[in-house]
């Protein structure tokens, strides 16, 4: 009982900031998102009557720990959806370099849940998968679809609605991402950390949260008309106001590092020479840039020039879930 899958990472242009259920990862808020080609995780899984406890191998090394837990807690709930109690050898391979700032969980847990279920032989549709995907990792439940999908939040209490939807495939719309590498990209909070100080105890997420359905229609208009700037603006003001909320917090905190804001304000000087580009921001010091295909050369080239840069990685819209 073996199978393989193959998963992109995704850049969150509304993000998924603050959980309503941390068990089985509600969120507060919908959230979309773009899938990356640039970045994923393949990753095999074979259960087996002869093994006397999961495996994880990542990378060619054996993994212990928190991370091992997180992905063997995963594979319980594979188990119990099918209703068996084999263990799993579960062989990962992560093109996803920490360092550019992307979440690898994403990849990681969609990948994981597509190889999973299908050694186990569960035929699940799409939407199930994204459902059960959410519960390793939030982010990693749109990457089930490629290019634009949005993670609906859903209010049954036990998460049957809260999933992905596809809401533009990758051949839609050539976006592109420019993910700046920072020199130093070391941070104090984890997202899961910083989300839950925020939801508990920031007088703006209330805001935040106020602000998402207007930000969602808009972004979906304007994906739907493949509209640059109006997909770029309320992307951008997106971001700034889900960092907003963290200088809220009690303690207070931020992701940002100086680099961060130098690129930020490097972004808004190519706008006013007339290059249309914007950014987003994760959590994380690491910025992101969403452009257009005719201007990648000027963008490159724009960045790799900011003192404190080590690293630019282009990315096109990439696909969903693949079975290999
Ligand atoms: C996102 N982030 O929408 C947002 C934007 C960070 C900022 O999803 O706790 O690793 O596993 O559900 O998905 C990062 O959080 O958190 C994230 P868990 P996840 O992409």
């Amino acid at each position: 009982m073996k199978a393989t899958a193959k998963a992109h990472t995704n850049i969150a242009l509304i993000k998924y900031w603050g959980k309503r259920n941390e068990s089985i990862i509600l969120p507060t808020n919908s959230s979309l998102s773009l899938t990356l080609d640039g970045f994923y995780t393949t990753t095999s899984v074979h259960f087996s009557e002869e093994y006397t406890q999961d495996k994880f191998i990542l990378n060619e090394r054996v993994v212990e720990g928190e991370q091992y837990r997180r992905v063997s807690g995963f594979l319980d709930l594979i188990r119990q959806q099918a209703g068996k109690s084999l263990y799993a050898a579960v062989d990962s391979i992560n093109e996803v370099p920490t360092a550019a700032g992307f979440a690898s969980s994403a990849s990681g847990f969609a990948a994981l849940a597509a190889a999973g279920t299908k050694a186990i032989g569960l035929n699940m549709s799409d939407r199930e998968l994204s459902a059960l995907t959410r519960q390793g990792s939030g982010s990693a439940c749109r990457s089930i679809y490629g290019g634009f999908a949005e993670w609906e939040m859903g209010a049954e209490e036990g998460g049957s609605d809260s999933y992905a939807v596809p809401i533009a495939p990758a051949e839609h719309w050539d976006l592109r991402v420019a993910a700046v590498v920072l020199s130093s990209t070391a941070k104090k909070v984890s997202s899961r950390a910083g989300m839950k100080r925020t939801v508990e105890t920031s007088p703006f997420y209330q805001g935040w949260l106020n602000s998402i359905p207007t930000d969602m229609s808009q972004i979906k208009e304007g994906i739907k008309e493949r509209d640059f700037q109006k997909v770029g603006e309320v992307a951008e003001a997106n971001c700034l106001k889900m960092h907003a909320t963290t200088l809220g917090a009690n303690p207070p905190f931020t992701y940002w590092h100086d680099t961060t804001m130098t690129v930020m304000q490097t972004v808004r000087d190519l706008r006013e020479k007339g290059i249309p580009a914007y950014f987003t921001i994760d959590a994380g010091p690491n910025v992101k840039v969403l452009y257009l295909p005719e201007n990648e050369k000027v963008i490159e080239k724009t960045l790799r020039n900011i003192p404190g840069v080590a690293d630019i990685r282009l990315s096109r819209p990439g696909q969903g879930v693949t079975y290999l």
